[in-house]
């Protein structure tokens, strides 16, 4: 296949600075929290791109962007599907899925300068709430578009902040028509940043990647007894705040050990009364548990159960948990794996197999088409952080090689 055709690396590279600088609060951190005004404004230049480089662009009810280029192509045919997300986490860095949706963007106006012929329609996707940081599960809108969640329950999911997401997305202006999953997917692509240390160890700048690992999301609530800091003799406690310790060590070592699962994160925790002299009457937190493996996965999350019930026992407190997520590890599409590794070859690019420790919006796509993703490397393998950073080199190859992949997946 000709290899006469590149993205524009200058409009790409703006562009992610562009977003980038777009939904800060005061203090400058970028919160582009779903369904927030700043996601309203990372939506809104996304959207006016999308418009002003002729595409279609679709709203759905669960605020999902997916913008369309016919291309003369037979309108009836599958697309071939890009895309990631622009919401973000709280102080994020400016490539966490921002990159993905605006290198899709960039290889359809690409492809339309060069005057490229598709047989099939070619898209890019902007999910809602990706992060899940406000509204659970993470991945809602694609796992919506996908059919693995109820529009309405999802519209109906309330916030960490009390809000209800489809008032959010009424509210900025993107509770959409379009039915969730209006268009189905020959093949969904995903460029995103790794968010890890693995290419940046290899020194290779493309990573093609086979597999992600599950995810499980709960909430836990500890009721113990607020009681007075002096006056209360150790052994006559009940304190919330000590089981959630607890409980935190032992997720550590679940982790740690052989035989545990691959991840266990606790990144947020409360506790009331929130006193410095009141022993906490009541603790609750979330817990991340990650694994490529069903079955350890599985294992880590009884064994987490069964240790509640001891520190209830012992501890003398009541402890709930809900669930917020809970997604099984995902396989990608040989076949997709298999263009993606051409593509980056064809530009004489070493690339990495690999198995994604974060949740993507693909995880989701993969229910209804075949997809796969393409990583590029992450600076000291941070992310969800300001200091997050991809070189720009590497950021123009990932896309080069998302341009070759679609050209060859739209080209039949
Ligand atoms: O949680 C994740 O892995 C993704 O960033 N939502
Ligand atoms: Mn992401
Ligand atoms: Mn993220
Ligand atoms: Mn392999």
């Amino acid at each position: 296949m000709s290899r006469n055709m590149d993205i524009n690396g200058e409009r790409l590279l703006s562009r992610i600075r562009q977003l980038g600088a777009v939904g800060r609060d005061a203090e400058g951190r970028l919160v582009r929290v779903a369904a927030t005004d700043e996601d309203r404004q990372g939506r809104d230049l996304f959207v006016a791109w999308a418009r002003s480089a002729g595409l279609d662009v679709h709203i759905d009810r669960i605020g999902n962007i997916v913008a369309v280029w016919q291309g003369g192509a037979n309108g009836d045919a599958d697309p071939i599907m890009m895309g990631s997300h622009i919401d973000s986490v709280i102080d994020a860095g400016i490539y966490d899925g921002s990159s993905g949706v605006i290198a899709g963007l960039e290889v359809i106006t690409a492809l339309m300068e060069a005057r490229f012929m598709p047989q099939r329609p070619i898209a890019v996707a902007a999910f809602t709430n990706e992060e899940g940081v406000r509204y659970a599960p993470d991945m809602m809108g694609s796992l919506v578009y996908a059919g693995g969640l109820d529009v309405e329950e999802a519209l109906a999911s309330q916030g960490t902040d009390g809000t209800r997401l489809g008032d959010q997305l009424h509210r900025i202006g993107y509770a959409g028509p379009a039915e969730p999953g209006f268009l189905r997917p020959h093949a969904y692509l995903e460029l995103h940043i790794e968010q890890g240390p693995i290419l940046e160890q290899v020194g290779t700048a493309i990573g093609v990647v086979e597999n992600l690992q599950g995810i499980s999301w709960q909430r836990i609530i500890i009721e113990g007894v607020a009681n007075h800091a002096g006056t209360t003799p150790m052994q006559a406690r009940r304190d919330a705040g000590v089981a959630a310790a607890r409980i935190l060590v032992f997720l550590r070592d679940l982790a740690t050990r052989t035989g545990g699962c691959s991840v266990a994160t606790v990144g947020t925790m409360r506790f009331e009364p929130d006193a410095i002299n009141v022993i906490p009457g009541k603790a609750s937190f979330t817990v991340d548990l990650r694994d490529p493996d069903t079955e350890r996965l599985r294992a880590a999350e009884a064994e987490l159960a069964g240790f509640l019930r001891d520190v209830a026992a012992e501890d003398g407190v009541a402890i709930t948990t809900e669930r917020l997520a809970r997604f099984d590890p995902v396989v990608f599409s040989p076949e997709i794996v298999r263009v993606l590794e051409g593509a980056a070859s064809g530009r004489q690019y070493q690339w990495h197999h690999m198995t994604s420790g974060a949740g993507h919006d693909a995880q989701m796509m993969a229910r209804i088409g075949p997809a796969a993703m393409i990583f590029v490397p992450s600076r000291d393998g941070i992310s969800h952080n300001p200091r997050e950073f991809t070189a720009d080199p590497d950021l123009v190859a990932g896309a080069n090689v998302l341009l070759d992949a679609v050209k060859t997946l739209a080209g039949k």
